[in-house]
């Protein structure tokens, strides 16, 4: 497979991910047709059945179980296996909706940060991707964009080359870290204290943009009251970062024309994760860097993207009843195994998402999957450690056997996917799977009759000016379009931030209406020295589980033999110091060696990420 060398954000290149697609689509391990289990739940012994016999047996089930137990009975499970709008919720959230389905609140990635940068900002939008280019002072903080996001990098090494300086923030020597110009390492889950510290002498030293904050911002004066308590030696003691790199840090940023900070989802997996991109977010306009092109905050490109796109006419939301109980995708392994959940959940239907591998608390989500009374279907390309558990495995088609319309996180482009090749075998794409459950549950033709031509016009029908000219057959044209976003874009040069103020807010009502800290500000994490020295004292270290691996992506294509050739074997860097109690002066985090644990891998989920340490707060805004 190649990418298009025409594309202006991806020039062709690919990623090491999915240079070698094909071996998915036509790998051995490549399900193509419907299996029902006959071994235990996780044995992974099947029998085929067919596409028919399949779709009532799982229809019925699912009918007896909403007349004994309600529709709150039934869980759906789908995350980011296609990022694709048609294929990742369209006919799946019609058809969970009627069925009056518990809902899944799919806050697993990016809706942290998104709450966190929302009460600052009151989006998660920032600049545009290309724009970094223009930025001379870089903070990529708690992102590893060498390894996840590298597209980017070519419009950082432009940057580069017109003299701009990289900073990485990350507790970790990464490869991004390794390629930048300084690599400022606190210990996870303190940044918000780091954030705080440079405000602080930002302040002190006059650096900030008075104008720019007296008129494009709220509650400076609360926030300076704050600021007092974060000295650059108090913040050295909170971060294990020595005072004196917080003050250059601060200078060097306030300095910077402009400054841009790179923010992505490494922070969100710790607690008061949604804080510290809250309080990261104020920086910019302390220093008044959304002035100039290339300058302020960059973070996702969907909040654009779902604007501009008729998604309602897609998913339907209307049809879903808001007061019906929704779990957090985060607590899977809760809502299948507490007794108190009532109803219990008694079905579950899994596609694009691989629990076991990906959700907090692995444990509990295995045990909650080997429930003996729990009836699960899993929609799948391969065999994945959830698909083992399941009681039918359906086979799902891959990227380039079903049509799409790609929204993006990463970039501005708007992408139609037309299947290249007949689905493998019996694979059908996830709308096809809903439309045959809808239509045999008997719900409403006009509901589940949409072809996935359709959904994608509905998608398109929309009188946003981002989509200004770009329609259905213009896309089969040219396959990808960009937003019509203004070339060169400073969305907040002039203020007009989309919260309650329209300005920034460094204080906020909401937060204070909603009984929550109004001001940005550092909490030591309940697992830390400061927090709890005598949890500190047992478990003196903390877990990070990043996506270090450049050829998985999650959990996907972790079964692919060249993919596990190619890279390091899920392992385990064990620091070979524990991290400094907070206020030891001596130890210092960033001095630690580290030592590699391999662990033991299973079939798919060989991605070197354990569970999350610390469940994300629930969120549930659209990344
Ligand atoms: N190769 C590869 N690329 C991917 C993916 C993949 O699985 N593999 N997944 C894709 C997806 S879904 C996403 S959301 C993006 C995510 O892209 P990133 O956000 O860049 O990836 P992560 O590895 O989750 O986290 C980034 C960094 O955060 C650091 N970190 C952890 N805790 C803290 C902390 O408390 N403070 C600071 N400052 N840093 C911290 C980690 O050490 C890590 O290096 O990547 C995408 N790209
Ligand atoms: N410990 C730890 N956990 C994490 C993270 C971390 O950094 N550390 N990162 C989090 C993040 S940022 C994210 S985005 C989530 C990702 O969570 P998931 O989206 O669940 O990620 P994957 O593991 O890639 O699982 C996706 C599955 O969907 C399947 N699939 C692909 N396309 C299709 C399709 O068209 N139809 C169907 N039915 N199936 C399909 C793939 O084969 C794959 O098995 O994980 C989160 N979990
Ligand atoms: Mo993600």
């Amino acid at each position: 497979m190649a990418g298009s060398a025409e594309h202006p954000f991806t020039h062709g290149g690919l990623y090491a991910k999915v240079n070698h697609y094909l071996d998915r689509v036509y790998g051995t391990e490549r399900l193509t047709h419907p299996l029902r289990r006959v071994g235990a739940k996780g044995e992974g012994r099947f029998e085929r059945v067919g596409w028919d016999d399949a779709i009532a047996d799982i229809a019925g089930r699912l009918k007896q179980i909403v007349a004994t137990s309600g529709g709150e009975a039934v869980l759906p499970y789908s995350y980011m296996g296609t990022q694709g709008l048609i294929q990742g919720s369209s006919l799946d959230r019609r058809f969970f909706a009627r069925l009056g389905a518990t809902r899944l609140e799919r806050a697993i990635c990016a809706s942290t940060g998104s709450s966190g940068v929302f009460a600052t900002m009151g989006t998660n939008a920032g600049i545009l991707p290309e724009e970094i280019a223009h930025a001379r002072f870089i903070v990529l903080w708690g992102t590893n964009t060498v390894v996840t996001n590298l597209h980017l990098w070519r419009f950082i090494r432009q940057a580069e080359d017109a003299g701009a300086t990289v900073v990485v923030v990350d507790p970790i020597r990464t490869r991004t870290a390794e390629a930048a110009d300084w690599h400022v390492r606190p210990l996870p889950g303190t940044d918000a204290a780091l954030a705080m510290g440079m405000m602080h002498v930002i302040v002190r030293d006059g650096l900030q943009d008075k104008d720019y904050v007296a008129r494009q911002t709220v509650g400076v004066e609360q926030l300076c009251e704050r600021l007092a308590d974060y000295t650059p030696e108090r913040v050295a003691k909170m971060t294990g970062l020595e005072a004196e790199e917080v003050v250059r840090l601060a200078r060097a940023y306030a300095a910077g024309a402009p400054s841009l900070i790179r923010l992505l989802v490494g922070m969100e997996h710790r607690a008061y994760g949604g804080m510290a991109f809250r309080t990261i977010s104020c920086l910019p306009a302390l220093t008044g860097d959304w002035r100039h092109r290339g300058g302020g905050l960059l973070f996702l490109t969907a909040g654009p993207h779902f604007e501009a796109l008729n998604a309602a006419a897609v998913e339907r939301p209307e049809l879903e009843d808001g007061r019906i109980r929704s779990v957090n995708m985060v607590q899977l392994g809760r809502a299948l195994t507490d007794p108190r959940m009532d109803p219990p959940i008694r079905a579950l239907v899994v596609y694009s998402s691989n629990p076991p591998a990906i959700a907090p608390s692995q444990n509990l989500v295995l045990e909650g999957l080997r429930r003996e009374d729990l009836f699960t279907v899993v929609h799948e390309q391969v065999l994945t450690d959830t698909a083992r558990h399941a009681d039918y495995v359906l086979p799902a088609t891959t990227q380039v056997e079903h049509w799409d319309l790609l929204w993006s996180w990463g970039h501005d482009y708007l992408t139609l996917n037309q299947p290249a090749i007949e689905p493998v075998g019996e694979a059908i794409p996830n709308t096809e799977l809903f439309r045959r459950l809808g239509t045999v549950m008997g719900f409403e033709p006009e509901l589940f009759g949409d072809s996935d031509q359709d959904l994608i016009r509905l998608a398109l029908d929309s009188n946003h000016p981002s989509l200004q000219g770009i329609s259905f057959e213009e896309l089969m044209k040219t396959g990808w379009a960009r937003l019509r976003l203004p070339e060169g874009w400073t969305p907040f040069a002039e203020g007009g931030f989309p919260t309650p103020s329209g300005r920034c807010e460094l204080y906020s009502k909401d937060l204070a209406r909603w009984g929550m800290d109004p001001l940005p500000g550092f909490t030591p994490s309940p697992e830390s020295a400061a927090g709890n020295p005598e949890l500190a004292a047992r478990f003196p270290l903390s877990l990070i589980t990043g996506k270090s691996a450049l050829h998985f992506l999650n959990s996907s294509y972790g079964g692919l033999a060249r993919h596990r050739r190619a890279d390091v074997e899920p392992h385990l860097d064990l620091s070979a110091r524990t991290p400094p109690a907070a206020g030891s002066p001596t130890a210092k985090w960033s001095a630690c060696t580290t030592t590699a644990v391999p662990l033991r891998s299973a079939p798919e989920s060989a991605t070197g990420s354990g569970p999350a340490s610390a469940p994300c707060p629930s969120a549930g805004e659209r990344r």
